[in-house]
């Protein structure tokens, strides 16, 4: 019987596997691309889809990087791992290591990352070192930990996680039939930015497409040190998974702009807010705030004029929502109505908001 398919599997061309290569998987990519029912027509994109990266294993895109990250930790005989993270790198980490008996410590700032994230990092039995100071002081502490300690490093300055990552875009690409003309994509690290171009211009080099997408990447407006162009010392914003202010892959981010005649602009939290509900409310897709980034970025991009009818948009929902309930809570409340088991009342009551 054949176990799941995972990314290593289905690309083992594209990527860096030999035969000492444990291929591994637990069923990440293979991720739903839904067109747009609603927010695409209303901003003039017809051709709008979503990529649902919160369908992986451990609800982001992450899972696709970790995979292959593991598989090579695994290969040169590595126990142990270890990540800086806003969140989604640990729990993946956390669960591949899990997975495959390898010993996981993940160091996140305090206080700062979403609640969903961090039982995920506790549920799959990492060892969890907050540390005082925002995502940018961990991910500097943990490489040089990483070099004292030996353990594996797998924030995505290990180039295997961009690896992996970049199999999104040949799944958009094998899904479409060709590439798409503009990738909209959350910015952070800048590590998914880059892997998303170096997969479109291999799949291009290959004739796998004809084409190669503009890359527009979005910050929160906060924590947007690739569009304002300098070090954020102390970066802010509601979407904490790209609360960052010294991106790892800065100029591979600048890099794949430049060269795909693309954009990295920045989005307020207010618009953030406002794609991330539009998204469950209009298209009843569930992402975390920092997915919601691509959409409020193509919102924006259609306010300032841009002309979007004749192209195809594909925005990456990196996240899925259920990891941050905070942010449910404090910006999408819906107040319960407490009732009797009584049909009557209720009916009565129902038909009341109709009328
Ligand atoms: C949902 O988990 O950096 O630009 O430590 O969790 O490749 O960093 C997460 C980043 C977008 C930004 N969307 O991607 C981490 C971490 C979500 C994310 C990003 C992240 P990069």
């Amino acid at each position: 019987m054949n176990g799941t398919v995972g990314v290593i599997e289905r690309y083992k061309e594209f990527l860096p596997v030999n035969v000492d290569t444990p291929i591994i998987t637990m069923g990440e990519g293979n991720t739903p691309l839904v067109k747009s029912t609603n927010i695409g027509p209303s901003v003039g994109c017809e051709n709008l889809y979503f990529k649902l990266e919160g369908s992986n294993p451990t609800g982001s895109f992450k899972d696709r990087g970790m995979v292959m990250a593991i598989a090579k930790a695994l290969e040169a005989g590595r126990k142990r791992v270890i990540c800086a993270s806003t969140g989604n790198t640990s729990a993946s980490a956390a669960a591949y290591s899990a997975r495959y008996n390898l010993q996981s410590f993940v160091v996140v700032p305090s206080g700062e990352i979403a609640l969903g994230k961090l039982a995920q990092a506790m549920a799959y039995g990492a060892r969890i070192l907050a540390v005082d100071g925002n995502f940018d002081d961990a991910l500097t502490m943990v490489r040089d930990l990483a070099t004292e300690l030996s353990i594996e490093l797998v924030n995505s300055l290990n180039p295997y996680r961009l690896e992996g990552q970049k199999t999104a875009s040949f799944e958009i690409s094998d899904a479409l039939g060709d590439s798409p003309d503009m990738i909209c994509i959350p910015v952070g690290n800048a590590g998914n930015i880059t892997a998303y171009w170096k997969g479109f211009t291999e799949y291009r080099i290959n004739e796998r497409i004809t084409k190669l997408p503009r890359m527009m990447g979005f910050q929160a407006a906060g924590a947007a040190p690739i569009v304002r162009d300098e070090k954020i010392e102390d970066p802010q914003t509601i979407a904490s998974a790209i609360r960052i202010g010294n991106p790892a892959s800065w100029q591979r981010a600048v890099n794949a702009r430049d060269e795909s005649g693309g954009n990295i602009d920045a989005v307020s939290d207010a618009e953030i807010i406002e794609a991330y509900i539009r998204l469950a409310r209009e298209e009843g897709i569930f992402c975390e705030p920092a997915s919601a980034a691509s959409v409020a970025g193509l919102i924006k991009l259609a306010s300032q004029g841009e002309d979007l009818k004749n192209l195809t948009a594909v925005c990456i929902l990196t996240g899925m929502g259920l990891k941050d309930p905070t942010t449910v809570e404090n910006h999408a409340l819906v107040e319960l109505e407490y009732v009797e088991p009584d049909v009557e009342q209720v009916a009565a009551l129902l038909s009341k908001d109709a009328a």
